[in-house]
């Protein structure tokens, strides 16, 4: 006879992110007594691949962006399918996809399909009585991820004049997730100090970085080797990580920097970075070129690949698929996971048994939207994961998730392990 629950009750909800716009959140009961809650993200810097974020369109109501279809869809169209159902993950995930019934989640919105997703994940887990993380990621998972936090935002997420979108510390030489969580503090608020007596603006992006206008991208460097430094460590211990997030530099084969102006040909581009990384401690570019210009993704790898992480976000967005596409010609070495991209927890954990499996570095990402769900750290840990991108250590919906890493670092004990693989 079987002992796993069913699922009596499922509900949905719109509420707010953390930059105020309506966001989805489903509710499960289990009959079992046990009851969840989750809710997705959203980005700003898209990927036009991605999977499909329902709204409504609606201009009467929060510009166009309520979510209301979507919530509808959860209580008219999944709900009555999924209720009564055994509580299985993979089941579950399976059951969306088909319910669904289309390539990109088009019908019910990877926002709906994701938090009901993740929702029966947190039932699932209260059920079987196990933290999140062992849940998912049996007992195997252990790893502390090293945390890439952006502490200084352009782009999409900031209104100064940085082209490139994030700028990241990654504290890699520390033997705790706990130690290279307060080094990121510290460089962040002696980063806000010396911008402060530069009489430089200190106000946050939407990630919780900093976002002053500077000259230059050398400039910003300069000021994150700073801050570094004089909150007392070394480039060894600490080292610079990109996100360019040059989908939105990219028409027609060239590079236009949306905020400078400036043209810049694949070629020049890629210059840029090697120039870059040889001048500055960076190990990590995400996004480099755009999302299909596979030419440049091609060249990048071959010249840069074995000095840095160049890691795919549009690129790869998530999906099986267009990873497979771009193992199969040789781009990149490290996937950007971020599960609403997706829209299932079981889709975005096959893409990271299959990155593993292929030597590429993983790494658990937020969104530029967030809410206070933590369920991306308790996935990191589940499935190993060498890294996460989580924001600044400043704004309570990135801290959550810096706080929850550090929870499972105390339930894990003797047995956890932090540092670069
Ligand atoms: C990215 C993300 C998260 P957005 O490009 O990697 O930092 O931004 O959520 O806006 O796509
Ligand atoms: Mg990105």
């Amino acid at each position: 006879m079987s002992t796993q629950p069913k699922i009596k009750n499922i509900t949905a909800d719109e509420i707010l992110d953390s930059r105020g716009w309506p966001t989805v959140c489903a509710t499960i009961t289990a009959d079992d007594g046990n009851g969840a809650y989750a809710s997705v993200p959203s980005g700003a810097s898209t990927g036009s691949h991605e999977a499909h974020e329902k709204r409504d369109m609606d201009n009467s109501r929060y510009m166009g962006r309520g979510v209301l279809d979507a919530v509808d869809a959860i209580n008219t169209i999944a709900a009555p399918k999924l209720e009564g159902t055994t509580l299985n993950q993979s089941c579950f995930d399976a059951r969306l996809i088909s319910i669904d019934g289309t390539e990109n989640k088009e019908k019910l919105g990877a926002n709906a399909t994701l938090a009901l997703s993740l929702a029966a994940a947190r039932v699932g887990a209260l059920s079987a009585n196990l933290p999140l993380y062992r849940y998912l990621g049996g007992i195997n998972a252990h790893r502390l991820p090293i945390p890439m936090m952006n502490i200084l935002n352009g782009g999409a997420h900031a209104s100064n004049n940085a082209d490139i979108q994030e700028f990241m510390i990654m504290p890699v030489g520390f033997s705790s997730f706990r130690e290279a969580l307060r080094a990121g503090s510290e460089i962040y608020h002696t980063l806000g100090k010396i911008l402060k007596e530069d009489k430089k603006s200190t106000a946050v992006g939407d990630e919780g970085g900093f976002a002053p206008d500077c000259d230059s991208e050398l400039e910003i460097l300069d000021y994150l080797v700073r801050a570094i430094t004089e909150a007392g460590y070394t480039t060894d211990e600490v080292k610079i990580a990109l996100d360019v997030a040059a989908t939105e530099w990219f028409k027609d084969g060239t590079y236009t920097l949306p905020k400078s102006g400036e043209i810049l040909s694949r070629e020049a581009l890629v210059e840029r970075w090697d120039f870059l990384i040889s001048r500055y401690p960076i190990i990590s570019i995400e996004d480099p070129l755009a999302e299909d210009d596979f030419e440049g993704w091609q060249l990048i790898t071959e010249k840069l690949g074995d000095r840095v992480m160049l890691v795919g976000d549009d690129l790869f967005v998530t999906n099986e698929k267009r990873l497979c596409k771009g193992i199969s010609k040789g781009i990149a070495n490290a996937i950007l996971i971020k599960p609403n991209q997706i829209g299932t927890l079981t889709e975005t954990m096959n893409v990271m048994n299959m990155a593993a499996e292929k030597g590429y570095k993983t790494i658990v990402s937020h969104r530029s939207g967030e809410t206070e769900d933590t369920a991306i750290a308790d996935l990191a840990v589940a499935m190993n994961a060498p890294f996460v991108k989580f924001g600044a250590p400043c704004r309570a919906e990135r801290t959550a998730k810096y706080n929850r890493l550090l929870r499972i670092e105390n339930l894990l004990g003797s047995s956890a392990v932090y540092g670069m693989i």
